[in-house]
């Protein structure tokens, strides 16, 4: 995950570092214009270290530290004495972001040079030579210079223990040995949770999957003991060589127990322990519904006060919920539903048009929609699932070419008046405690199937003429619309319902 632009010594010697006078400015290079300042290069990062004619260069992605886990640790600070900080011991916790871990150093009565400190720490490189290096920053933002933020460690872990020095400054001096630098640690692990447990196995027929906002990432590790939630960065922020988003590491959820009967193998419900994205780790309840082949709830409960596993559905009230569909580039036939094309009413506003659903492409819906005030307008989802379920029709959409972006799930649903159709983030369409839908119409009569030949064009004309001739609404406790012979006469109660429309 590292971007370095090397030109490097893996040891470094401390010096100014400035790009010469000569490289300063505006350049042209292969098509694209790069700024080079006194210490840094556009799209390269910032300059760290220079030895000679060689800059080692910054970048903020950061990557993998050469260790994992939690730990316990005592040290010496050597600038002020050889004595070991032994009682109370220190700790380095895991965050959920391999990346990162947290120092919290604690002050041993009687022994110079200890202070108890809390210091986020984030890894930036790991390098072998002869030794085993780390070099990474302290983030805490307090910390304003550079020269007391970035660090270079030497390490050697085996087993569950380990030892590892640090620099008295921000190069790779003074270090001799993974026992003897400025400041020197002694590790011990602490092991996670035994586990006996590992998540349903139809979480790994997907390599990833996303969730319905299209920012949170599932990855599901092999083993299907440890499942990752990680949250894709605003577009823009920072982007892979090849073009798609970074994301990082939300929660890691590690299987600790199995509880509860499983309902014909739909609901699974996991005794788990969690670290998360402020390095505290813990236990809670995880639920895990199977809603199709390829679509599944995960409803993530709150921090648990103890270690009894013990997750009944209280745990499961204030959960975090999360719809997850496999993250792959593909549509499928939006077949769970009745193919053909609907006459719809809008129940969130005056306007009315027409829903072709597989018609003109089976994974594809087109809305078609007629405001007063408006003209018409078209617009296009596709299908990425579509399954059926107590009579009701689900269907996950999203605007076509746009991987990354929201999708929204629409639920249809038969009634006496026509298809309810709504749309909102969590598949929710059908229970009475949603609260944002994105759409909401009443699709009328059972279509006759596609026509044979669909000629979009004067398809549109017809239906947009016959809506504004023949379509009449009529005041009721709601309103009432009177369509004509071929679709019959249906009347329709007007919910209050209010229209969300996406944000973020
Ligand atoms: C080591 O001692 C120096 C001087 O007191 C102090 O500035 C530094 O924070 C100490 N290092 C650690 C890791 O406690
Ligand atoms: C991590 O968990 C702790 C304890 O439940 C909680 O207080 C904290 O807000 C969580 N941090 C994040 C970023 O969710
Ligand atoms: C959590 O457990 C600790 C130790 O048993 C107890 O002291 C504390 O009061 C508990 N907190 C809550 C919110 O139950
Ligand atoms: C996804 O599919 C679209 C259309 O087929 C294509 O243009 C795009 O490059 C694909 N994206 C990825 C990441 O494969
Ligand atoms: C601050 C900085 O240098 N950011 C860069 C990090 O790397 C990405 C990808 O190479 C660049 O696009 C950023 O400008």
């Amino acid at each position: 995950m590292v971007i370095w632009y090397v030109f490097l010594a893996c040891v470094l010697y401390g010096s100014e570092c400035m790009f010469p006078m000569q490289w300063r400015g505006t350049w042209y290079q292969s098509r694209t214009i790069i700024d080079i300042s006194i210490n840094s290069i556009s799209r390269k990062g910032t300059c760290l270290q220079k030895d000679g004619n060689r800059f080692l260069m910054l970048n903020n992605v950061s990557e993998p530290c050469p260790f994992q886990g939690s730990y316990t640790f005592t040290y010496a600070n050597a600038t002020m004495t050889n004595l070991q900080c032994t009682h109370p011991v220190s700790d380095i916790r895991a965050c959920a972001d391999e990346s990162k871990f947290k120092f919290i150093f604690k002050h041993c009565p009687g022994v110079p040079g200890t202070h108890d400190q809390v210091l986020d720490f984030q890894c930036l490189a790991t390098w072998v030579n002869g030794e085993k290096f780390m070099y990474g920053l302290f983030t805490e933002p307090w910390m304003t210079q550079d020269e007391y933020r970035y660090r270079c460690f030497m390490h050697s872990f085996y087993g569950s223990s380990g030892d590892m020095s640090m620099s008295a400054d921000a190069t790779c001096q003074g270090l001799q040995n993974p026992t003897l630098g400025a400041v020197s640690m002694s590790f011990s692990r602490v092991s996670w949770p035994r586990s006996t447990c590992t998540f349903p196995r139809y979480l790994a027929n997907q390599n990833k999957w996303r969730d319905l906002s299209g920012r949170i990432r599932l990855e599901v590790e092999s083993g299907l003991q440890v499942l990752r939630l990680k949250e894709r960065l605003p577009l823009g922020t920072m982007m892979y060589k090849d073009g798609s988003a970074v994301a990082v590491s939300k929660l890691v959820l590690r299987c600790v127990q199995s509880v509860g009967e499983s309902i014909s193998g739909l609901i699974a419900d996991f005794f788990i322990y969690y670290t998360n994205d402020s390095c505290v780790s813990g236990y809670q309840c995880l639920r895990i519904i199977k809603r199709d082949e390829n679509v599944i709830e995960l409803y993530v409960g709150d921090s648990l006060n103890s270690t009894d596993a013990n997750c009944d559905s209280r745990q499961f009230e204030m959960s975090t919920k999360y719809v997850m569909i496999p993250d792959v580039n593909t549509s499928v036939a939006c077949s769970a539903s009745q193919k053909g094309i609907y006459q719809y009413m809008d129940k969130a506003s005056d306007c009315t048009g027409m829903v072709d659903i597989g018609c003109t492409h089976a994974d594809e819906i087109v809305i078609e929609t007629i405001c007063p005030l408006i003209k018409k307008s078209v617009s296009i989802l596709q299908c990425l699932q579509s399954w059926r379920l107590d009579g009701k029709a689900f269907l996950i959409t999203q605007q076509p070419g746009q991987q990354d972006s929201p999708a929204m799930c629409l639920t249809l649903i038969e009634t006496e008046f026509g298809m309810e159709v709504q749309a909102d983030n969590y598949c929710e369409g059908d229970r009475w405690t949603v609260k944002k839908k994105f759409l909401n119409y009443l699709l009328y009569t059972p279509p006759d199937g596609c026509p044979l030949k669909r000629d979009i064009q004067s398809d549109q004309s017809i239906e947009s003429d016959r809506l504004q001739n023949e379509g009449k609404a009529k005041g009721h406790t709601g309103f009432a619309i009177q369509w004509d012979a071929n679709i019959g006469v249906i009347l329709a109660c007007a919910m209050t319902v209010y229209c969300v429309i996406v944000h973020r």
